[in-house]
Order: structure tokens, then sequence, then C-alpha cells
């Protein structure tokens, strides 16, 4: 049988950039507080996690872009909330910033995480960010240190 390789969330050394919506606030700053966390307790320090604050969920996959390509990260962790009951357009913003943030990954070679909340309700959104739906953020914060280490295990192969 061949090799199993797999990365660990163990996060020390490497930095890492939050790309934070602002749109929906309530709720992205608690993904934010939840990622910050979960990078901290997984041995990142503070000053190794940049945060990028764009207006809205549609302007995410251009900052995480810029960022990816700076060379600076080893991954990039997109956060923001999207919520169908505040607009008609919510297929067009939430569509987009999921296939951007796909393609900054795929165009870059850099980990590009998809931590958008994409729901019905506000209440929804709260509840998965941090309640009793789970925690986007905290979640989001470990596939970026995963995908990281697992793609620095694969440059070693
Ligand atoms: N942006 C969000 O992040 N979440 C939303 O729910 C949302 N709604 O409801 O419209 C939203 N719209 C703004 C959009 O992301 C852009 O910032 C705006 O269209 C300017 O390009």
């Amino acid at each position: 049988m061949g090799r199993t390789i797999e990365g660990r969330t163990a996060g020390g050394g490497r930095r890492f950039a939050l790309v934070v919506s602002r749109f929906n606030d309530f709720v992205t700053s608690r993904l934010q507080r939840s990622a910050r966390q979960e990078l901290a307790m997984q041995g990142v320090a503070d000053e190794n996690v940049d945060e990028i604050v764009v207006p809205g969920a549609f302007e995410i996959p251009l900052a995480a872009r810029a960022a990816a390509e700076s060379g600076r990260y080893a991954a990039v962790i997109c956060l923001g909330s999207v919520i169908r009951g505040e607009t008609a357009h919510f297929d067009f913003v939430a569509g987009e910033c999921a296939r951007g943030i796909a393609r900054v990954a795929l165009d870059t070679g850099v980990p590009a995480i998809f931590g958008v909340l994409t729901t019905d309700t506000p209440q929804q959104a709260l509840a998965r960010s941090g309640g009793e739906g789970g925690d986007k953020g905290r979640d989001a914060a470990r596939a970026a240190l995963e995908m990281a280490d697992l793609l620095d295990a694969l440059r070693r192969v």
C-alpha cells in the first residue's frame, strides 16, 4: 500500500490572512473571533495573522486573490455571511463569492478557505457562527491549518 498524506492542524510558524466582509458584521465578527481563537489555540502567533476587511461577500475573492498572490500567507481564510431574506440577489452574491474563492485557490495554489455562511435567516447565521448549529469560523481556521500543512507535505513527497 502507498502512503497516506494528511495535513495536521498544528500551525506554529505559518502566516495566515483573514479576509472578513463587513456586511452582516453581527455575524462576521463572530466568525472572525472564532477563527482567531482557533488559530491561537493551534499555536499561530497573533502577529502572524493579518486581517483584510472588505465591504461584502462579493468583494472577498478579489482581496483573497491579492493576499494569495503576495506570497506572504500559508492560507487565506475567507469569512462572510450572505442572508437570503435580505436580498433578491442572494444567489448572485453567494454564487460568485463561492466560485471566486475556489478560483483563487486553484489559480494561485494557496489554500483559500470558504468560511462564508449562506443562510435563509439571520437566526440560522447566528446559530452557525458559534451557536447550536456549529462554528463556521473555527471550522474555516482548522481547514486552513490542515490545508497549509497538507500542501507543505505534498511538496516534500
Ligand atoms: N453582501 C454580503 O456579504 N451579504 C449579504 O447578505 C449581502 N446582501 O444581502 O446583499 C451582501 N451584499 C453586498 C455585496 O456583497 C457587495 O458588497 C455589493 O453588491 C457591492 O459590490
